[in-house]
Order: structure tokens, then C-alpha cells, then sequence
């Protein structure tokens, strides 16, 4: 199957997730032809393939949203503080619909090659179908959690059960009633799912490899007169999210741990352990994250919270980090997480102590013996950043494969371009965020359909970035990844969850002024150091 056509696209998107649906849109807008490819049978991304009960927003929903659109902001009632699943992938349907967008979309189309040729800097893209389409620029908005990892465990295939990852969760209900199910995996999506299968489940084990800094969402219905505030407040908004180092409207303290006395910190404690999600982070003392002491005192407030909770000693004493600070791996938010380790029902197996040894016909073996199961949930989390670019058959310049280019690890410029890839782009990719991702993907794609529309106006046919400003962008990512006081080495972050991928920063900690006021400077210096030829 074949639908090329002599005359190219101008823009084609891959993704229909929160970035690629804006980016649709802005390319639109702003009079390009451009078609969208889609792996998924919905649109929605992320929120469209994390469909498993639970999966809701930890960052503020009507700060996750779109904010192009003072009408859309103000017809669409966010019903909670953190939205669940089905509200968001409700939400971008109708974003999709509201703004006229599903005829550009091709759904079921997953990409499996992209090809730039040298001569006429058209890209040539295949679809698994075979389908072919041309376009001189192409833009993967194809985020940084969407590749699930399944871990390499002996027998996996040898489970006679049904297995699930949270990341690629079926269409259909997946029904827990009655049945043994297991969770693998204690990352954010672990914690989210597994309050709600203990209570459907007969039973329900949870295989914990490393314990989280786990603290509640505190998530609440938004009511009448807080919708009414939020709409009167929308520029206010919008003015704190594009000014706030991680795109969140939580205000920084102004205190370090040390200014206050004991009885005031254990107060303050209380106030953060009761604070709506990552103002745990963006609002506690100052020097939480990367004073050592002051480290010790919260986690050992959060330690006494967990012991509080927890019935059984030695589940609260495993459920506890032992390894890392508060914040050196992303803090998951949780509802009633603790609480179900009190049920009669559940069991935690510390795979420290006895890991896996394989999967047989019945259920999981470890040095305990074989635990017997109707269910396999693996929430084992992504090949993050770039694992989606890795698998898209990426060519640039004299046929380089983006695989033998980042061999290393990904080099960039702003997160959205790398050498040796002309009219190539990938807003909301690796080096993109460090904080609430769709604000950050937002300035990315803005500045993505400026660079386009310039290069148009212009009558340039190719848009390349300088090798030099690749460099420095890049060096700048790994000197303020050594400086970022959270997300340690041991995250997900540096890639170092997939065996075999290369430790490199995969973030970019710099900080939402900064991308803006070097896009705002690029801008006003015709688009240097980007490169247009005819
Ligand atoms: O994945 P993770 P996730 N044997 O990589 C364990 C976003 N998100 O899907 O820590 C046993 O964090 C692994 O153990 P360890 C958010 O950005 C947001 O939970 O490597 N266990 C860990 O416990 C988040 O950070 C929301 O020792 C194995 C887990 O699997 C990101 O997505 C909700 C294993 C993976 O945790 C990823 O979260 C959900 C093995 N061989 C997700 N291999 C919101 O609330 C891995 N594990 C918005």
C-alpha cells in the first residue's frame, strides 16, 4: 500500500499525545499541510495507552491542560484536582474534535522507517501497513514514556496466566475480581494500581524490588466556586506556570529546615505531608533536596508517617527507602498506598531479599518457592527519553542511523534537533523537561512551528542546527544534571533501568525561563544558530 504523492507534506507529526495533537494544531494554524501518524487505535498518547484504574494526573489537571485557548480552558470543567484516566482521554478527544483536528489524524499507523534524503530534503516515512508519505519536515512527538520495559525474566512466556503492563493496558476491562493477582514494580504506576486491584482481588502480591519515597496526592473534587476562581484567574495562571522554574504553580519556601525550631519544622512537615502533590517538592524548605541533613529530617518525618500507617513492622520497615533520598528518584504521589498493606489480602515480597528466579506455568518462583497467580501486572516502568526515537528506523544525512548518531546517548540542541538530521524535530523528547512536561512541550512546539514558518517566509527548504550549539545545549544539560540536586544516577532519568543503554541525562534541568529566554533570544536573532539552505 502506497499513498505518496508528488507533492510532499509540509509537516508531518507522529503521536497523538498532549504534545503532538498541539503540534497538529499549530502547524495548521499557521497554513502548512500537515497529516499526523499514530500507533494507537485513540488518540491521547501516554493517556491513551496507561488506561489501567488508577492512572491519574499528579500535576494540577488545569495545569497539565492546554493553555492556547482561553475558550477551551473555560468550557472544560476539570472534575478533580488530579484527574483519573478516562477524564483526560476524554479531555483530548475533545480537543481534537473542538479544534477540527481528527481529519488530519491517521490512527493504527505506527511508524517503522524515516528516511532524509540528501538531495531534496524530503523525508520519506513508512507506516507498518507500507504505507509511504513524503514530507520535508517531520516532527515525533513521540514522549518519553512510551515505550513499556518488560524486564528479562526466565519463563515469561511459560505463565500459563494473563499478564499486563500498566504502560500497554488493554482496551477491554481487565477484571481482578476474584483472582490472585501480582504487581511487579513500585514506581508511580506500581503505587497507583495496586490500592485498587487489593480491593477487587482475592489476593494480591506486590514484588517491591527498591522501596519510593511514596507521599499522598491529596487530590479533591474541584468545586463550583474554585472552577469560577480558576477561570478568573486564568492569566494569573498562566503568567505563574511560564515563569516557575518546573512549570507548576506551587510558590518556593523561603525557608531553609535549619531557620526553624524543631516544633515549628515538625509543623511544617505536617503542612507538606498534607500538600497537593509536587508541592512536596517545589514547596518544602529550600534546602531539602540537597542538604543531607536536612534530607534526613523530612525522610525520617515520612519514615514515621509510614510506621504510623502501617500495622506490621517489618511491611512498614520494607516499605521504607534504604537506598536513596527523598527526591533523588521522581517521588511517586499515592492514595491510600500504605493503607493496603494492612489488608488481610496483600502481601509485599522484598525481591532484595528474594528476587525472581523465573516464571513457571502457575505464577512467580523465587527462593520462597512459587508463589501461584491468575495475573501478572509488570509495572516496570520505560526505556525513557528515546525509546520510541530508537525505534522508528530514524535515517539522516548519507542514510546515519539515529541509533549509531546517539550511540552514546542523545545529543540535542534545545531538545528539539540534532546534527545530521535536517527538517528533523522532537518536541516533548529527550532533554525536553524537568518538571510539568506539557508546558515545557508547549514552548517547544511554539518555537518549532516559528522555526518552520521563518524558514517558509524565507523560502528556505532546509533547516539544520549548527554542530557548535549542539555541543554547548548538550554540555549544558550534563553540567546542570550533575548540579540538580534530585534525580540521581540511579533513576530512570540517566536510562540506567535498560541493560545495555548508555548513562547519559536524558532531562533537561535547566529550567523553563532559561529554554524560554534562549528561544526568545534565537528568535530575535533570525532563528541563529539554525541553519537554512533552499
Ligand atoms: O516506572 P518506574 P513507572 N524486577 O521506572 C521495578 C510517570 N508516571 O511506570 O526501582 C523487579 O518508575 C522498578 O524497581 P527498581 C512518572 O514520571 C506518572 O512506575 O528499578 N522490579 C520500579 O519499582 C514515573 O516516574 C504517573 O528497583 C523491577 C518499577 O519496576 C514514570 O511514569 C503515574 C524490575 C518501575 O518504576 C515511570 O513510572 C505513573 C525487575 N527486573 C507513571 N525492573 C502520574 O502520577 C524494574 N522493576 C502522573
Amino acid at each position: 500500500m502506497s499513498v505518496t504523492s508528488d507533492t510532499p507534506l509540509d509537516v508531518l507529526v507522529v503521536g497523538a499525545g498532549i504534545t503532538g495533537i498541539y503540534q497538529l494544531y499549530r502547524a495548521r494554524e499557521a497554513g502548512f499541510t500537515v497529516e499526523l501518524l499514530e500507533a494507537g487505535v485513540g488518540v491521547g498518547g501516554t493517556w491513551f495507552w496507561n488506561r489501567y484504574p488508577g492512572a491519574r494526573f499528579d500535576s494540577e489537571s488545569y495545569t497539565y491542560g492546554y493553555l492556547f485557548s482561553k475558550e477551551l480552558f473555560d468550557e472544560w470543567e476539570w472534575q478533580e484536582h488530579f484527574a483519573e484516566q478516562p477524564e483526560i482521554e476524554r479531555y483530548l478527544n475533545h480537543v481534537v474534535d473542538r479544534f477540527d483536528l481528527r481529519q488530519h489524524i491517521h490512527l493504527g499507523a505506527r511508524v517503522t522507517s524515516a528516511t532524509y534524503d540528501d538531495t531534496s530534503g524530503i523525508w520519506t516515512v513508512t507506516t507498518e501497513d507500507g504505507a509511504e508519505r513524503r514530507t520535508r519536515f517531520l516532527i515525533s512527538a513521540t514522549g518519553v514514556l512510551s515505550v513499556p520495559f518488560f524486564p528479562d525474566v526466565p519463563g515469561r512466556d511459560d505463565f500459563a496466566g494473563q499478564q499486563v503492563h500498566t504502560g500497554l493496558w488493554p482496551a477491554e476491562p481487565v477484571d481482578f475480581t476474584g483472582k490472585r493477582v501480582a504487581v511487579i514494580g513500585t514506581g508511580s504506576s506500581g503505587v497507583q494500581i495496586i490500592p485498587i486491584v487489593a480491593e477487587q482481588a482475592a489476593s494480591l502480591t506486590v514484588y517491591q524490588r527498591t522501596a519510593n519515597w511514596c507521599t499522598p496526592l491529596n487530590n479533591s473534587p474541584i468545586t463550583a466556586a474554585e472552577q469560577a476562581q480558576l477561570r478568573a484567574d486564568f492569566e494569573k495562571i498562566r503568567e505563574t506556570l511560564n515563569t516557575s522554574v518546573s512549570g507548576f504553580l506551587h510558590p518556593a519556601h523561603d525557608r531553609a529546615t535549619f531557620d526553624d525550631d524543631e516544633d515549628q519544622r515538625h509543623a511544617f512537615f505536617e503542612t507538606m505531608w498534607s500538600s497537593p502533590g509536587f508541592a512536596k517538592l517545589i514547596s518544602h524548605y529550600t534546602d531539602m533536596t540537597f542538604n543531607l541533613e536536612a534530607n534526613a529530617a523530612w525522610s525520617e518525618f515520612v519514615a514515621a508517617k509510614i510506621r504510623g500507617i502501617v500495622n506490621d513492622p517489618d511491611v512498614a520497615a520494607k516499605l521504607i527507602p534504604d537506598d536513596h533520598r527523598f527526591g533523588e528518584k521522581r517521588p511517586p504521589f499515592v492514595t491510600s498506598y500504605f493503607e493496603t498493606y494492612n489488608r488481610a489480602n496483600v502481601s509485599l515480597v522484598d525481591l532484595k531479599a528474594t528476587p525472581i528466579r523465573r516464571l513457571t506455568e502457575l505464577g512467580i518462583e523465587t527462593a520462597d518457592g512459587v508463589q501461584e497467580l491468575d495475573l501478572i501486572i509488570w509495572a516496570t516502568g520505560f526505556d525513557f527519553g528515546t525509546g520510541a526515537l530508537s525505534r522508528m528506523g530514524i535515517r539522516g544525512q548519507g542514510g546515519l542511523a539515529l541509533n549509531d548518531h546517539w550511540a552514546d546517548g542523545p545529543t540535542t540542541y534545545l531538545g528539539v534537533q540534532t546534527t545530521r538530521f535536517p527538517n528533523f524535530f522532537f518536541p516533548g523528547g529527550p532533554h525536553a523537561a524537568a518538571g510539568n512536561n506539557p508546558r515545557y512541550n508547549g514552548d517547544q512546539v511554539d518555537f518549532v512551528t516559528d522555526l518552520l514558518t521563518y524558514a517558509r517566509d524565507n523560502g528556505y527548504g532546509v533547516v539544520e542546527v549548527d554542530p557548535a550549539a549542539e555541543e554547548s545545549w548538550t554540555a549544558m544539560i550534563d553540567r546542570a544534571a550533575r548540579k540538580a540536586p534530585s534525580f540521581g544516577e540511579c533513576s530512570y532519568y540517566f536510562g540506567t533501568n535498560i541493560p545495555g543503554k548508555p548513562k547519559k541525562y536524558l532531562l533537561n534541568s535547566a529550567g523553563r525561563p532559561k529554554l524560554l529566554s534562549m528561544i526568545e533570544e534565537i528568535k530575535s536573532n533570525d532563528f541563529k544558530p539554525f541553519i537554512f539552505t533552499q
